[in-house]
């Protein structure tokens, strides 16, 4: 038995159209997400994690550089399984909760500050990468950080509220080398707030040592 498997998308493939296209979504998630799940499933056994759970395998591999090459397939799994649920048909844009629009503006300066933000360090980040709402678990204050390849804010101590990938696979079908137009269409047409939200009233996870 697998240890991990690919969920569904939670919605359908031309769901997110003109914004993500079926074809990038086919080929996202059928393809470049199986592929993350399936090597992990391959290394997990033989790394003794296999009965941990991915939030714990993926902070342990991180941590230990025999490891990387199961972190680069755990980090990506996490990464996508969010990724999905982030994005959701007639999304983005500012309505969203109350208690997460006023954390915003407290800690960041408001939905436009964030927006900013978001764009700039989205195309700012050289190469393949994620760029992120983060919360900081132990002060609690919300940032906005990019990260290389499979690396995500769980892994620094911070829970991934919001996070968009920019690895190209992610949009060249649609914007081919335009990742600041993709980035624009993920944060004004497509961030699902009410998962946002979710996370966010879940409260900063804790990974066991
Ligand atoms: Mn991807």
């Amino acid at each position: 038995m697998s240890k991990f498997t690919l969920p569904d998308l939670p919605y359908a493939y031309d769901a997110l159209d003109p914004y993500m296209s079926a074809e990038t979504l086919e080929f996202h998630h059928d393809k470049h997400h199986q592929a993350y799940i399936s090597k992990a499933n391959d290394m997990i056994g033989d790394a003794g994690m296999a009965d941990a759970t991915l939030e714990q395998a993926m902070v342990s591999a991180f941590k230990d550089p025999k490891h990387h090459g199961l972190f680069n397939q755990l980090g990506q799994h996490y990464n996508h399984l969010h990724f999905w649920n982030w994005m959701k048909e007639n999304g983005g844009g500012t309505k969203m909760d109350g208690k997460l629009e006023a954390k915003i503006k407290e800690d960041l300066g408001g939905y436009d500050s964030f927006r900013d933000e978001f764009l700039k360090k989205g195309a700012g980040q050289f190469g393949s990468g994620w760029v992120w709402l983060a919360q900081d678990s132990a002060s609690g204050k919300l940032e906005v950080i990019n990260t290389p390849n499979g690396e995500n804010p769980v892994v620094y101590g911070k829970t991934a509220l919001l996070g968009c990938d920019v690895w190209e696979h992610s949009y060249y079908i649609d914007y081919r080398n335009a990742r600041p137009k993709y980035l624009e269409a993920f944060v004004d047409n497509m961030v699902n707030w009410d998962y946002v939200a979710e996370l966010f009233e879940a409260g900063p996870i804790k990974i066991a040592a």
